[in-house]
């Protein structure tokens, strides 16, 4: 067993949005404006920032569209990370970098290249590790994942995914016990003993908690006020450049716990 219990990150890696975010990845063809991208990047950071939590920078990196969504490069526990193998053959290139910035901060485990597993796939609470079978992340990539989690007492508990781009593309956690599922993408049995709050907004299921402070897209007004109600700081963001490109607010950082701590 783990001991470690939830706090909000100390540090994030987080990568800026290059001019080609234009041409990003995504599941419908909608244009995207990269000068408003970089402006709800800065207000990510910024936000970041105010709930204590000290930025890594990477710069872009002009040749790979989507290296701003740093989530799905690596899995962070327990002063260890593991560096993925992205299921997109587009973003492979994006961990070399990811692994330079981390290797000073956490031990280092590289993913075998026989498997497939995106970061934004992995939802964490408490010592279990939900792990999404999406187009990204395949049965190896599950193996990979267990392998690499087992000696730090964690569970990895495979999630089928029928829709969705990522597990958390559709549920995040909103506090230690709390997730946020968008109604109808999966059934909440998947979650025992966890209390979970279905949301009707597509665009409200990925939140990111900073201790008991919750990042909520403005488009989710219902999922802003459920999250209050149950006494969290909610925190509303612009995020719509980055939902365009299929991402929203955890697939925008690395979070790193402080030491015997665990984080979304
Ligand atoms: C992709 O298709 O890979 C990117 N356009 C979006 C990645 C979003 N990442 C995440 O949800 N963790």
């Amino acid at each position: 067993m783990s001991t470690s219990t939830f706090a909000a990150p100390v540090r994030a890696l987080v990568r800026a949005v290059p001019a080609s975010y234009a041409r990003c990845l995504r599941e419908s063809p909608v244009a995207i404006d990269v000068a408003r991208a970089r402006e709800q990047h800065a207000a990510y950071l910024a936000a970041l920032r105010d709930a204590g939590v000290e930025l890594l920078e990477l710069p872009a990196d002009e040749a790979h569209p989507d290296c701003c969504f740093v989530e799905d490069t690596a899995v962070l526990v327990d002063g260890a990370a593991l560096i993925t193998h992205p299921g997109a053959p587009s973003r492979r290139g994006e961990c070399a970098a990811v692994a330079a910035a981390l290797a000073p901060h956490l031990r280092l485990t590289t993913m075998s290249t026989d498997a497939i597993l995106d970061g934004g796939d992995v939802l964490r609470t408490g010592d279990t590790l939900h792990v999404g079978r999406s187009s990204r992340t395949d049965a190896a990539g599950v193996a990979a994942l267990t392998a690499f989690a087992a000696p730090h007492g964690l569970t990895v508990r495979a999630v089928p995914l029928a829709a969705g781009l990522h597990l958390k593309s559709v549920v995040t956690l909103a506090d230690p016990r709390t997730l946020v599922l968008q109604a109808g993408a999966l059934d909440p049995a998947a979650f025992p003993g966890l209390d979970v709050i279905e949301v009707p907004e597509p665009v409200g299921a990925n939140v990111l908690a900073l201790g008991r402070r919750v990042l909520v897209s403005t488009a989710a007004p219902i999922t802003a006020a459920r999250l209050a109600a149950r006494g969290l700081e909610v925190v509303r963001l612009d995020i719509e450049e980055f939902n365009k490109g299929d991402g929203a607010f955890t697939c925008l950082s690395l979070r790193l716990p402080p030491p015997a701590h665990w984080c979304a």
